[in-house]
């Protein structure tokens, strides 16, 4: 790997080779559920705490994309707290959310205080990002054995479908209200048959003494249609898990085994995800333990491009590369918030709901950096725009394998600081921000734009 070298000192910059998966460093993003809102892709994730040493989740994120390389956190826009029957402060478990007539339905799981095991509850907002707030009052699917993981989807009739499970997979419909059951709560049918869900090859010993699946279907169900086919893929074969899928002609089964979509996970005994469909391209998600201070208890999301097979998902490796070719180019003359970037080192982000995110904890030596941002025929100016000085301190703009940046902002108030930028930068190039000051934290980092 190459340093970049500045001012004597090696940064632990990458030139060139940084990875983009996982897609998110500031913060840990497990159970990716991706939502693709016209040209937009959203990814709901859950929160693994840093200090996690167990499952230690309290809230649930959002961040959005458009061009499927440079992910911006978009906040925190619900916790437990938004769930009057949940337990509060833990348990915020996997969830998905989807926007049909202008509402955002955010389903999730949690621990039903009533029985102390997870039901499913769902939260309604007008925006992707909230403020969200649960219309029930109790949870849409009361607490019971093994009922963690909601997935939704909506059929090309209209008709909407909520699936979850641990250890069993069940289903019902939804009104068209999206917050009331149309339906009683069905098991999916031959949950038990191998040739609809695999064999189960159990890894470890312990596994038998649980209730044991006899098929490969673990948790994690996530539900796509394509020419007419129903693709349910999961999370597989028992921890470590793997992710395989099954097909259908029906919503309501037979089950057709499909094959197995991905491996076990790098760094994590889970895996949990689902695909998107966008620009005629198609993405998997899922997470992975590799980010720095990752672990199976602190899970980040990852993203890998894949071409369908026919009618067959194929088995897809996983890169630390990630995707490579962005949707579109990145406008750095419209605003570019802080909390936008490809990879990161160091940084965090705030850890609130609502619309206005920030860049925080951010140190001497900590960098972001963003892929394909188009300098078209070159910039005059960088304006940057910060925000709770702690210390004074700059930052540093750098193209991707050149040494000297284009431009620096020094930084001793809060606001607007406006500087000349290198008139020479031209094209589409990667950059990197790379921040400098003192030994303690520097400041809070809102957002950027060039001038022509
Ligand atoms: O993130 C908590 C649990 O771990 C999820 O609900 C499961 O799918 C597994 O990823």
């Amino acid at each position: 790997m190459k340093k970049l070298l500045i001012f004597g000192a090696v940064l632990p910059m990458v030139i060139g080779m940084s990875a983009v998966n996982p897609v998110v460093k500031t913060t840990f993003t497990p159970d990716p559920a991706p939502y693709v809102h016209n040209d937009t892709v959203y990814m709901f994730t859950g929160h693994d705490e840093d200090d996690a040493q167990y499952f230690k989740m309290k809230d649930w994120q959002l961040f959005s994309t458009t061009d499927m390389v440079n992910w911006t956190y978009r906040g925190t826009p619900l916790t437990t707290a938004a769930f009057k029957w949940a337990k509060q402060g833990d348990n915020a478990w996997a969830s998905q959310a989807v926007e049909r007539n202008g509402k955002w339905y955010w389903y999730i799981c949690a621990e039903d205080t009533a029985c102390g095991l997870h039901g499913i509850g769902v939260a309604v907002a007008d925006r992707p990002e909230g403020p969200y707030s649960d219309p029930l009052g109790k949870p849409l699917v009361p607490g019971s054995w093994g009922f963690i993981d909601p997935t939704v989807f909506i059929d090309d009739d209209g008709k909407a479908y909520l699936f979850w499970g641990n250890n069993g997979l069940w289903y019902a419909e939804l009104n068209p209200d999206m917050i009331s059951l149309a339906s009683e709560v069905k098991p999916v049918a031959d949950l038990d048959k191998p040739e609809a869900f695999g064999p189960l090859r159990l890894k470890h010993d312990w596994q038998l003494g649980k209730k044991v699946m006899k098929t490969n279907f673990e948790e994690g169900p996530w539900l796509d249609k394509r020419n007419g086919i129903y693709y349910l893929s999961y999370a597989a074969g028992g921890v470590p898990e793997h992710m395989a899928y099954s097909t259908s002609r029906s919503i309501h089964g037979p089950w057709k085994y499909g094959g197995r979509i991905m491996n076990e996970s790098p760094g994590s005994f889970t895996i949990h995800g689902g695909n998107i469909h966008i620009n005629g391209r198609d993405f998997m998600f899922y997470h992975q333990g590799l980010a720095p201070n990752g672990s199976g208890f602190r899970r980040s999301a990852a993203v890998e491009e894949f071409e369908w097979k026919g009618d067959s998902i194929p088995f897809i490796p996983f890169t630390d590369a990630g995707v490579i070719r962005p949707l579109k180019n990145l406008d750095p003359f419209s605003t570019v918030e802080a909390e936008t970037m490809s990879d990161s080192w160091g940084v965090k982000t705030d850890r609130t709901a609502g619309t206005s995110h920030y860049l925080t904890s951010i140190h001497n030596g900590d960098w972001t950096r963003l892929k394909s941002v188009d300098f078209s025929n070159g910039a005059s100016r960088l304006t940057a725009k910060v925000l709770n000085i702690k210390n004074p301190g700059s930052i540093e703009f750098f193209i991707d394998g050149v040494e000297k940046p284009f431009a620096v902002v020094p930084v001793e108030k809060n606001g607007d600081i406006s500087v000349d930028v290198n008139p020479e930068v031209k094209g589409v190039k990667d950059v990197y921000i790379l921040f400098r000051g003192g030994d303690s934290e520097l400041f809070d980092f809102d957002s950027w734009h060039l001038v022509r």
